[in-house]
């Protein structure tokens, strides 16, 4: 159909063209070519249709990365239903609230984790439950594999949401952002020619595929190039480094370029046919891009983006200076301003909180219309909460964040979520979560309390108190115990002068 709006409906192009070439190359376990990748899309989504999945049901998956993972992204678009990944740390107490807000018509977990779903899942009246295991089997993909391949992809307006991806406030629970196919094809297509992919590219894909980084970036810029992925269920750097010289390009967290720094039998000779390394999710400091240059021969290129607006700006591919400790420039077709609290922008060079329009951008929260209302400017400027500066020639630098989070190896922890949690503990006052320099994950979760009753709050008990409630990647790396919180005049913690106090806490 002409101008279907479906992302998939782009990305079939590509897919059709590439034929019999290699999408996912899995090693020992085997290679997916575009027309087999073609093939398992549409049965799947005859799969998800046969559980009465349509245009614009929520379809939740928590399951560990694959093929089958992807494939079943990849139909729910094709259906033209509404992706929800969540992060495979979450626990089962932390799901219930996503399930109560997405009200999915389809859940898909791994068959262990279903005992634990009952009743959330009948609370939140979701249809279906299937199940997905990390080798990709599970009765889902069964179901998939007795079905017809031809499907016809749903049409789909630039504006229906394709993904609802939860992303923490600093107040409150979760939002769920609802991207649009618009959001997802002007990015994915505005990315692909500023990186200048050529054919031929192979990417290096170790990311996890419940977030924007790398489902969205990784996956679209690849997929449009009909690009072999170099295939990682997770980042492991021994495998990593025995891939590299089959790569060209290679997306990253900061942490992906530190762990390859901290070994000693990295050097250029494995970084011999790349052509570009990608860092974002989280600042990358300016010593690891001197490091990894004097390594490798390579200057990291930073770019920087969020949920709510997938990629905005990047530093340039070529005919400009990628410069360490600033994210570039605005990508082609997005605006930007430094403006302050009341919205007035900034002269150049001014800090102040970075606002971004564009077709990046996101629709609003679901079913959120305040909060929605909150972030956006009358103007469309949707306020990021990140402090930045621009610079006369339009070079951005963040230079932190307005809202209180923390980014652990690229995952988002809000402060708020864990110290709700504390203060439920027996024996614990008060509590002040905050994030402190740490060499492997660039931030790391600590937290600050106060004891009460008889008995001591003691660090490990209070650890393990956490686990099983939150994600293991929010739990605190170390708890210390204070007579009193520091606090201001209004009675407010000064985080700032805790973070000070605790500073070193993981040197050396
Ligand atoms: C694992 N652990 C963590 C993290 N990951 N703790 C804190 N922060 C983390 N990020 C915990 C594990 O549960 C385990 O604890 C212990 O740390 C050691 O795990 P390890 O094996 O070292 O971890 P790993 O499996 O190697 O993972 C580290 C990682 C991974 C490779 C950095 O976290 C990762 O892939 N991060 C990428 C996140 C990402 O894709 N972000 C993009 C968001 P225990 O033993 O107690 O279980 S999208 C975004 O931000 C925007 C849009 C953007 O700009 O991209
Ligand atoms: P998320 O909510 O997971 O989409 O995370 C988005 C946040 O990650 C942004 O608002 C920034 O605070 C941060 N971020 C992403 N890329 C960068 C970067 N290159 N430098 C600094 N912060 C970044």
């Amino acid at each position: 159909m002409t101008n279907n709006a479906n992302l998939f409906a782009i990305l079939e192009q590509t897919f059709a063209r590439s034929g019999e070439s290699i999408a996912f190359d899995l090693g020992q376990e085997g290679q997916i070519s575009y027309a087999a990748l073609s093939r398992r899309v549409g049965q799947m989504a005859n799969a998800l249709e046969s559980f009465g999945v349509g245009p614009g049901d929520r379809v939740t998956a928590q399951v560990e990365k694959s093929i089958a993972n992807v494939c079943l992204y990849l139909a729910t678009m094709k259906c033209g239903a509404i992706y929800n990944p969540l992060n495979t740390a979450y626990t089962a107490a932390e799901l219930g609230y996503f399930l109560a807000d997405a009200e999915p018509r389809l859940l898909v977990v791994p068959d262990n984790r279903r005992g634990a779903l009952e009743g959330a899942v009948r609370e939140a009246g979701v249809q279906a439950v299937e199940t997905m295991e990390a080798d990709g089997g599970g009765s889902l993909t069964q179901r998939a594999k007795v079905m017809e391949s031809g499907h016809e992809t749903a049409f789909r307006q630039p504006d229906d949401p394709a993904a609802l991806i939860y992303t923490s406030g600093t107040t409150g629970r979760s939002k769920g952002a609802m991207i649009t196919h618009e959001n997802l094809s002007s990015n994915a297509r505005v990315l692909h020619d500023y990186w200048g992919f050529v054919p031929g590219d192979v990417l290096l894909h170790a990311l996890p595929v419940f977030h924007v980084h790398g489902l969205f970036v990784a996956l679209h810029t690849a997929f449009l190039n009909g690009s072999r992925m170099l295939w990682r269920s997770r980042f492991d750097v021994e495998e990593v480094m025995r891939l590299l010289p089959e790569a060209t390009v290679m997306m990253g967290v900061p942490t992906f370029y530190t762990r390859l720094l901290a070994r000693e039998d990295f050097t250029r000779d494995q970084c011999r046919s790349m052509r570009l390394f990608v860092s974002g999710s989280a600042p990358l400091l300016a010593e690891t891009h001197q490091a990894f240059q004097e390594r490798s021969g390579h200057r990291i290129l930073e770019r920087y983006g969020m949920t709510e607006a997938g990629m905005i700006t990047s530093n340039p591919y070529q005919g400009g200076q990628r410069v360490a400790g600033t994210v570039g420039y605005a990508l082609p077709g997005i605006s930007l301003r430094v403006a302050d609290e009341g919205g007035r922008e900034l002269a150049a060079g001014d800090i102040g909180t970075l606002e971004v329009r564009g077709p990046n951008v996101f629709k609003g929260y679901w079913r959120m219309p305040e909060k929605t209302a909150e972030e956006f400017r009358d103007d469309g400027y949707f306020i990021t909460g990140d402090m930045a500066t621009i610079a006369e020639d339009g070079r951005v630098s963040i230079v932190g964040r307005s809202k209180d989070l923390i980014i652990s190896g690229g995952f988002n922890v809000y402060p708020k979520e864990i110290e709700q949690e504390l203060d439920q503990l027996d024996g614990i006052g008060e509590s002040a979560v905050i994030g402190l320099a740490h060499p492997d994950f660039g931030e790391s979760v600590v937290a600050v309390v106060t004891s009460v009753g008889s008995m001591p709050a003691n660090e490990a008990d209070i650890i393990s108190a956490l686990d099983g409630r939150l994600a293991r990647f929010k739990l605190p790396k170390r708890v210390f115990v204070v007579d009193a919180l520091p606090r201001n005049a209004m009675g407010k913690v000064q985080k700032a002068e805790l973070r000070e106090r605790f500073a070193r806490t993981f040197e050396g």
